[in-house]
Formats: structure tokens, sequence, C-alpha cells
């Protein structure tokens, strides 16, 4: 829970309408434009002038989310988000802990002159904002939106569309309600966004059923061609190169899902899945009750992000960073 002055402050900061833009990581997830786009339709109801500015755009399959319309993609209209950035008074950082979780779109936000603001769930937060509210036993970011508005006492702002979008946030941040985070104030808030116009059938439909036939059978070809298991440990890995992510045509942000297959099987513990992009691979690791794959990310793999749900970088080779993985838990056993 926050401090009550948190709550304070931020209500200090509002208390006139300012000029804010609100920013998310780069290839932002469920939770990371949920919270973004529910948090700027609120503030733009309490009379703010409110930008929300992606470093990157998302996925297809996201464009049905109220407001994604808006939505101002930095990779595509740089001086554009530039002076919004420093013609604002307020920047929130939603749903990252670190400047560099936005690339180069985080160094504009950090020259700029404005009161930066963050809220977010991941360990070790940056201290460049002067406030933050940040609890790493939260679900998500949208479920700390919505705390954020409720302590507020601005619940009744909630309409069908924030509802919606934070609904989103949290579906997708908890796996379908199911990962430990999912405390029973979690099902509490839920109750309160469907009452509120959040359909959970309709997002349901719109967040899992909606891959194209390509993406699906990549998935199938992943599981069987491309899953590994580390003999004699409870570890698996997928690791997938950018080539035959050409030939299947799969786009950004079409892999996610795939990352947690895995941890499917009984004895398999934690997972990772590696995927090559532009002389890069990107990695996001898994892990089910204690295993904590925070730690390998952040100790080896330029990354973190969660206990069970982490995220790294390799600017080595697929093979090298796979063969570095692996070793991590053949030497050790
Ligand atoms: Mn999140």
């Amino acid at each position: 829970m926050f401090q009550k002055n948190t709550v304070t402050e931020l209500q200090e900061l509002l208390s006139k309408p300012k000029k804010i833009v609100v920013t998310s990581h780069k290839n932002p997830d469920g939770d990371a434009l949920g919270s973004s786009l529910a948090w700027t339709k609120f503030l733009t109801k309490l009379g703010h002038s409110v930008d929300y500015i992606s470093p990157n755009d998302m996925p297809d399959y996201y464009h049905w989310l109220p407001l994604s319309k808006q939505t101002i993609i930095y990779e595509k209209a740089k001086d554009y988000a530039k002076n919004l950035v420093y013609g604002a008074d307020i920047v929130f950082s939603l749903d990252y802990n670190a400047l560099g979780r936005m690339d180069e779109f985080g160094d504009v936000v950090k020259a700029s002159k404005a009161n930066k603001v963050m809220i977010d769930h991941h360990l070790y937060p940056e201290e460049y904002p002067i406030l933050t509210y940040s609890d790493t036993s939260k679900s998500s970011t949208g479920e700390m939106i919505y705390e954020m508005i409720y302590a507020m006492g601005e619940e009744d702002k909630i309409d069908s569309d924030i509802a919606t979008l934070l609904y989103t946030a949290i579906l997708t941040d908890t796996g379908s309600f199911a990962f430990s985070c999912t405390t029973q104030r979690v099902h509490e808030i839920v109750g309160v966004l469907v009452s509120k116009g959040a359909d959970p059938d309709a997002v349901q439909n719109y967040v899992y059923n909606c891959f194209t036939e390509n993406r699906l059978r990549f998935f199938g070809y992943c599981l069987v061609n491309k899953m590994k298991l580390i003999p004699n440990t409870k570890i698996a890995y997928i690791g997938v190169s950018e080539k035959e992510l050409e030939e299947f045509g799969i786009k950004d942000g079409e892999t996610e899902g795939l990352a947690n297959y895995p941890l499917k099987i009984a004895d398999i513990h934690a997972c990772a899945f590696f995927r090559e992009k532009d002389k890069q691979i990107r990695i996001s690791f898994r892990s089910k009750a204690d295993f904590d794959v925070n730690v390998i990310a952040r100790e080896h793999f330029n990354g973190g992000g969660h206990k069970n749900a982490s995220g790294g970088m390799s600017r080595d080779t697929l093979e090298n960073t796979i063969l570095k993985f692996e070793n991590l838990f053949i030497s050790n056993s």
C-alpha cells in the first residue's frame, strides 16, 4: 500500500490544470497500454491536458483498446513527442522502473524539466522521480492506478473505457488471474471494473483469441521443434532466429504468451524464450513458485523484472546466448 502522503502530494501536483505526458516502456504489453490509457483518460476528466506517448508501436491485437488511436508513437513522431515532453509540467512513468526501459525516448524524458512521477510494480525503481508509488507486491500497474483513483476519492470517474482498460491491464499481468500476485483485492477490484462496464468475454476474445493462422502454427512449430529441456534439471527453453520469425511472418508482439508454454510441463519450474532481432537477443524468463528468474535476468542477461517473470537481452549470437543460459544450470548441478 502507498503512504498517505503519496496520495496527498499527487493531489497537490494535480490541484491546478497541468500539461501532462504519460509514458510507458518499449514494446508495450497489456498492462503498459491499459494502465497508461486509463490514467490518460482519468487525468483528462480531471481537467488536465494529457498525451500518452509510447516509445514504439503496440501489437495489432491491441488496436481495439479504448483510446488506443490517441497514442503517440515516439519512433514515428520524434519531434512532436519531444516538444510535448519538453513542454510538459508533469511526466508520468507507468509500468517501468528505469528510463532505459524506454531506450532513446528515456533520454528525452531524462532531459525534460517536468516533474516526474512513477507508478510501477517492478523491483528496484530508479530514483529520478520527485514522487514514486512503487509496490512490487501489486499484480500490475493497472491495479495501482485503480488504487490511486480510489484513494483520491475519484472512483466515480471510472467509466466503461477506464474500466475496460484497467481490466485488460490486470488480466494480462496476472496471466488471467492465475499468478501468485492475484490477491483477494485483485478480484475485488476486477469485480468493481466489471460493474462499471468491463466485459470479460469480449476482452478475453480480443486479447487471447486473436491469433492469425500463421501465429498459431508458429507456436506449434516452436513447441514441436524448438523447445528443449535441459537434462537433469527442471529448466526448459525455446530459442528462435530472426529467419524463423520471418518465415512465419511473425511481427513484434506476436510471440507474446509463447514464453509461458514450457511451464505447462509439471516438472518444469523455469523456462526462457530467446528471440533474435536486429543482431540482439531478447529473452523472456518465466518460473513457478519460489524459483527466482529475476536474479538470473539481472546477474547474467542485463535485465530484470519480477520473481516469476523477467526479461533480459544479449548482444552475443543466439547459439552463444543459449549456451550461456544452459551452462548456468549444468555447471551448478
Ligand atoms: Mn506490469
